[in-house]
C-alpha cells in the first residue's frame, strides 16, 4: 500500500512533466553546409521530430556578397525546397552552384505538437 501511495504521489509530482518532455517543439539537430563551403548545390536541415510536410518550408536568402558593402536580403529563387522521404528533414536544392557569398536559409516547421517553429541557418559559401 505504501508503494502504492509512493508511485501515486511520485505521478502527480513529475506526471505532468512527462507529456511536457514528449511534446517538445520541434528543432534543427543538423544542417549542412554547417558553415563555411563551396561548390554548394544542396542544404539539408535535419529536425529533432517527424514534421508535416504540408506545413514545412525553407528558403534560401543571399545577405552578402564579397565586394559589396551593402547587399540587400536576396532570395534565391531558382532553389527550390522539399521534405525528406525520412519527414525529420528538409532538402534545398540548386541548379546551379550557389555564388561565393553569405546565406541564410529561413526554416519553418511544424511537430508533432502542432506547433510551428521557425529559425534560421546560415553558412558562406567561397
Ligand atoms: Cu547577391
Amino acid at each position: 500500500m505504501l508503494r502504492f501511495l509512493a508511485r501515486f504521489v511520485l505521478a502527480a509530482m513529475f506526471g505532468s512533466t512527462v507529456p511536457l518532455a514528449a511534446s517538445a517543439q520541434v528543432r534543427l539537430v543538423e544542417a549542412t553546409p554547417a558553415a563555411q563551403a563551396s561548390a554548394v548545390t544542396s542544404i539539408t536541415l535535419r529536425f529533432s521530430e517527424t514534421i508535416a510536410p504540408e506545413s514545412a518550408s525553407a528558403a534560401v536568402v543571399m545577405t552578402g556578397m564579397p565586394g559589396m558593402s551593402d547587399h540587400p536580403d536576396m532570395k534565391m529563387a531558382q532553389v527550390k525546397a522539399r521534405v525528406g522521404d525520412d519527414r525529420r528533414s528538409i532538402l534545398l536544392t540548386s541548379p546551379r552552384p550557389l555564388p561565393a557569398g553569405d546565406y541564410r536559409v529561413d526554416w519553418s516547421a511544424t511537430g508533432a505538437d502542432g506547433q510551428r517553429v521557425s529559425g534560421r541557418h546560415v553558412f558562406k559559401v567561397g
